[in-house]
């Protein structure tokens, strides 16, 4: 029989360290056995969404979209972990309604973490960019991040490792017989 399939659903602000969570939790399932798929900037943003921008509207569409292709993923047994800022509350609750209505588990993961600490990392010199006002609407200084009330799974990246927050992600799975 194979493994159901489901979306692990992470939010957070740029820099938080979504996509080295997901990274390393997409390495612990398929080490065991479990098929999983990460979708991410790097292939949605340049492909599927690649007429889409930062606006409210896009982003708005942006995981309108994702929400529907993670579902596919799922749909297709396998479990599909996305990483993208979803800044919008609205937004996540309709993925996770499409999700629930087909009796699809999702798993919605804050990867909790200070903008001051998100800013200070800035790998990318986009917070930089930002305050400079270079970048328009960029999320944690000039558009909002609506963190999720009832998320299954908070995890703090200024304080936990990678290895804790993928424990912590796993262990929810496991209490609740999803791996
Ligand atoms: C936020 C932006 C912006 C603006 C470009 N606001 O750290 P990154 O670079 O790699 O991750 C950010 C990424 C956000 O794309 P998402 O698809 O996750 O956003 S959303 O869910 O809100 O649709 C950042 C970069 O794109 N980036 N401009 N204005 N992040």
């Amino acid at each position: 029989l194979g493994h159901p399939g489901m979306t692990i659903w992470l939010t957070g602000l740029s820099a938080s360290g979504k996509s080295t969570i997901a990274c390393a939790l997409e390495q612990y399932l398929l080490q065991n056995g479990i098929t999983s798929y990460r979708l991410d900037g790097d292939n949605v943003r340049f492909g599927l969404n690649s007429d889409l921008g930062f606006s409210e509207k896009d982003r708005n569409e942006n995981i309108r979209r994702i929400g529907h292709v993670a579902k596919l993923f799922a749909d297709a047994s396998v479990v599909s972990i996305t990483s993208f800022i979803s800044p919008y509350c609205k937004d996540r609750d309709q993925a996770r309604e499409a999700h629930e209505k087909d009796g699809l588990p999702f798993i919605e993961v804050l990867v909790d973490c200070p903008v001051e600490v998100a800013e200070r990392r800035d790998p990318k010199g986009l917070y930089k960019r930002a305050r400079a006002g270079e970048i328009k609407e960029f999320t944690g200084i000039s558009a909002p991040y609506e963190a999720p009330v009832a998320p299954e799974v908070v995890v703090s990246s200024g304080t936990m490792s990678t290895e804790q927050s993928v424990e912590k992600i796993v262990a929810y799975l496991q209490e609740k017989n999803l791996v």
